[in-house]
């Protein structure tokens, strides 16, 4: 065949964004909820000297005046920039900045101590670059030494900023593995638990996966389903380069007025973006529902069963379940009622819209990130199996349109490689085999620092807990995004020495040992493709700006202290940063050539003042998702023991897990607002933020300022619950439960089902007592309340959405927020 498909640089200006640019110029600064797909660009604008830089925000220009960054400049080829982007001068140059080495003082005095309360709490003393890196090239080799290379926790998780060569969880490990290994984590805490489950149900991953694309979306399907999804928000950003083609895609859904359902306790902006019928569940109930659902397909009779029979296995237990022949309790819809107390007579007409209509199910994350989360997405493949759909344009099911915006077409273009973890193995390789098995399913962290050896099951196999006695972390913020953040400063103490580099004095920067400051991804030089799923964008991410005091690359930082324990080249292979990105480009090139896709030469690129555009191909624009599978299931099975869809697994079954039954299960979650006796009123929703990349973006004031209340994380209540409370739109709060309490400021709003309130994940936690176990959070991280538990054998995913509290008025004078001043130092 061979198409020649060519890649040009964005940014032309059309006649259509010119007449929006100059008939709609400003509107961009009120684009409130409402105007989240209206028309929200100011006007186009050339590079005029600008910088061509790229985030997980999108590619933008870096506009640079007296030598300081001012704007980050959303560029043409981005349809819907975000918002976020005027955040991005403010976090570089925000008093959270790490300016120099740092170190906490009794550390340096006194070395390396286990059980140490001090950490979080101390303030910190400046030291030279060349301290630094010997106390940490001394300390690694000492770890190493006195307790092996089992004893180095590497598996350090997080958003680091994008770039194929500055990608310092990989750069770390590629250190690390030149000294012989650490250990690592497995898994994320996106998708925790459906990445486990999915495999033994669909045979892939699924959740990182194309959707069905949006042409073929908008064309066919009738009713489009946010089952407990916020697109508007979630696709704000991407792993790699943001381009919002999603946005795109539901632009268009919404011109075309096609029938949308929300399913979420709250009202989303997506809901209200969509003109969306809103249902809301109690929290943590989908599976109830969803179970309802499935019974009234089967008892009408509108369950495909020439599908279930073709595509599926299982279907037999499944039923025996739902008429309650295999456990007694027939799950109708008012069963599913009385559990999620969403009227039965609304539950049984989604089971008839879904059975009348071409249904696609789009299912955020937020549903398996609670007790139990293995059941959701299991239970809503059942229900796209019965309505048999799945294979055909504009029906099924789909688990990623709401991330990296998913369903994007996929362009003909190359992929870019990027440094990896792995530089040449040295004397470590017998070692290394053993490191593949020694890494924890990540969310069990804290779990692994108190109880050194404890095994625990794992989808299949029994995991032991190494004895971690040092923490290497970049590119995450663990004190934020780890459920039971008491819990985690008692584990935190565990360690002798823990090391972070960040380019902010992050909760978890303040309760490290040796701190250095990263540069930020403005003050280096990179490369990165957008569109995860799309591969719409390449472009260069080049130097706007010197690094800002004594920040350096993780790169450099990484390489000199692998030099400094002897490893010469083994790091950096002898090759400069640029010598770097050259040989990744041109790795793409030679791809490209072979594809016969046009591209520039490595000059070209490098100078482009546009990023370079990929288009979809015919293929890419009329995708369907398991439509292979559909047209050719013996020749196309699915990675499943079966081949099939899997309504019932053998696989899991054999692994007996009390907590992850062979097939989809409504299970009580560990603590619920249904629970009998349950000790607090109200569910804590804890999804992610509009106006952050997690706790990223929370030290830009001029965001913040558009979301805190007296200074703080906004806590979203309903009118009903702040009456019963005595608590007034703008007052301070104190949200608490057993393992915590943390003040917020209230939003009182009839967005939310009366019984739940929102703090959303990211905030930076504030304790006002630093270091102490059961401190005040004066800023309001919601991880302070969730708790800290696998979802269950199978997956140990966290649950992070897994939460009931209380609210009261905070009286008295609140605590000033320190969160976002930087660390106390000593000089
Ligand atoms: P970020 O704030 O993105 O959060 O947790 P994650 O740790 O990823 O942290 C990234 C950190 O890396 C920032 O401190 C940033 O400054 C730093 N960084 C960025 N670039 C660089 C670099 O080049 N070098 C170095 N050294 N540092 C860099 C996110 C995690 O939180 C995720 S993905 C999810 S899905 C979870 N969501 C929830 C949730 O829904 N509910 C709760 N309760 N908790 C959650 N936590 C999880
Ligand atoms: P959440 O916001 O946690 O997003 O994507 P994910 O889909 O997990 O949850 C989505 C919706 O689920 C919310 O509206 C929430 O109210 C709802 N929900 C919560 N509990 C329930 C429930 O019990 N039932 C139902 N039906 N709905 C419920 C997360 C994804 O977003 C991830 S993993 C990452 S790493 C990225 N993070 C960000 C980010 O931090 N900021 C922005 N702007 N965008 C992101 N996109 C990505
Ligand atoms: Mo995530």
């Amino acid at each position: 065949m061979g198409h020649m498909t060519k890649a040009h640089a964005a940014g032309t200006l059309t006649r259509r964004s010119l007449l929006k640019a100059s008939a709609l110029a400003g509107l961009g600064a009120v684009a409130g909820p409402s105007l989240l797909l209206g028309p929200r660009r100011a006007a186009a604008q050339g590079a005029g000297g600008a910088i061509l830089q790229g985030s997980h925000w999108g590619p933008f220009h870096a506009v640079i005046e007296d030598g300081k960054f001012v704007e980050a400049r959303s560029l043409d080829v981005d349809k819907f920039p975000t918002d976020m982007l005027a955040g991005i001068p403010d976090s570089v140059y925000s008093d959270a900045r790490i300016r120099y080495p740092m170190v906490r003082k009794s550390y340096l005095e006194n070395g390396p101590r286990a059980n140490d309360e001090s950490r979080g709490a101390e303030e910190f003393v400046r030291v030279s670059w060349d301290e630094a890196i010997d106390l940490i090239s001394g300390e690694l080799q000492r770890v190493k030494d006195t307790y092996g290379n089992e004893a180095i926790f590497g598996g350090s998780y997080g958003w680091k900023s994008v770039g194929k060569l500055h990608n310092c969880r990989n750069l770390l490990g590629r250190m690390l593995n030149l000294h012989g290994g650490y250990i690592n984590h497995t898994g994320d805490y996106s998708t925790g638990a459906s990445q486990v489950i999915m495999p033994h149900v669909v045979g892939r991953l699924e959740v990182y996966e194309q959707q069905t694309v949006w042409p073929v979306v908008v064309e066919n399907s009738t009713l489009v389903v946010l089952w407990g999804a916020n697109p508007m928000i979630t696709n704000q950003i991407d792993w790699i380069l943001c381009e919002h083609g999603a946005l795109e895609g539901f632009a268009a859904l919404k011109d075309k007025g096609t029938r949308v359902i929300g399913i979420d306790p709250v009202r989303s902006d997506s809901i209200d973006e969509m003109n969306a019928e809103w249902i809301a569940p109690r929290p943590q109930t989908d599976v109830a529902m969803m179970l309802g659902i499935c019974h009234t397909l089967m008892s009408e009779g509108l369950h495909d069963q020439d599908f279930l029979d073709e595509y599926t296995v299982g279907f037999e237990e499944f039923s025996a379940y739902l008429s309650g022949e295999s456990d007694g309790t027939e799950k109708t819809a008012d069963w599913a009622s009385a559990i999620c107390e969403v009227p039965a007579d609304t539950i049984r007409q989604l089971a008839r819209d879904f059975a009348a209509n071409r249904t696609m199910l789009m299912s955020g994350w937020a549903m398996q990130r609670m007790d139990h989360g293995e059941q959701a997405h299991w239970a809503l493949v059942a229900i796209a199996s019965m309505l048999g759909q799945i294979g055909l344009p504009g029906g099924g099911f789909g688990l990623s349109y709401h991330y990296s915006n998913g369903g994007t077409p996929t362009a003909v273009a190359p992929v870019l490689p990027g440094i990896t973890a792995t530089g040449k193995a040295v004397e470590g390789a017998a070692w290394l085999e053993k490191s593949g098995l020694a890494s924890i399913p990540l969310a069990r962290i804290a779990d692994m620092l108190l109880n050194p050896g404890k095994v625990i099951d794992f989808n299949g196999d029994k995991v032991t807990y190494p004895d971690i006695q040092l923490i290497y972390w970049v590119g995450g913020n663990p004190f934020v995004h780890h459920q039971d953040t008491n819990t985690l400063t008692k584990a935190w103490r565990k360690p002798e020495t823990v090391i972070v580099h960040d380019m902010y004095w992050t909760p978890t920067a303040r309760h490290a040992d040796i701190v250095l400051p990263a540069n930020t991804s403005y003050e280096r030089n990179d490369i990165e493709q957008g569109g995860s799923y799309s591969l719409r964008l390449m472009t260069p991410m080049r130097k706007a700006i010197d690094p800002l005091y004594e920040s350096r690359s993780d790169f450099d930082i990484f390489n000199e202290i692998s030099k400094k324990l002897g490893y010469g080249t083994g790091f950096d292979d002898g090759k400069t940063e640029m010598e770097w990105i050259e040989g990744f480009y041109d790795a793409a090139l030679t791809q490209a050539k072979a594809r016969r896709i046009d591209m520039p030469d490595f000059d070209t690129f490098w100078n482009g003042e546009q990023p370079l555009v990929f288009e979809p191909d015919e293929e890419g624009l009329n995708y369907v998702r398991y439509a292979d599978f559909r047209e050719e299931p013996l020749l196309e099975p699915l990675g499943t023991p079966s081949g099939k869809i899997e309504l019932y697994s053998r696989a899991i079954e054999a692994m007996g897990y009390d907590d992850c039954p062979p097939h989809p299960t409504w299970m009580e979650p560990v603590e619920w607002l249904g629970q009998e006796g349950a000790k607090y009123p109200l569910h804590l929703d804890t999804a992610h933020p509009k106006y952050r990349l997690h706790s990223q973006l929370n030290n830009a004031e001029v965001l913040r300022d558009k979301y805190t209340v007296s200074g703080r994380e906004p806590m979203l209540i309903s009118p009903a619950d702040a009456e019963a409370r005595g608590i007034a739109d703008g007052d301070v709060v104190r949200i608490f439960n057993d393992r915590g309490a943390v003040l917020a400021g209230a939003v009182v709003t009839d967005r939310m089902r009366p019984g739940v309130v929102r703090l959303n994940e990211g905030a930076w936690y504030d304790p006002a007592e630093p270091g102490v176990v059961g401190a005040l959070d004066k800023y309001g991280s919601p991880n302070v309340l969730a708790i800290d538990k696998g979802t269950s054998k199978l997956a140990q995913g966290n649950c992070g959405h897994t939460a009931i509290v209380d609210v009261e008025k905070f009286e008295g004078e609140a605590p000033p927020v320190t969160a976002f001043t930087g660390a106390p130092s000593a000089g």
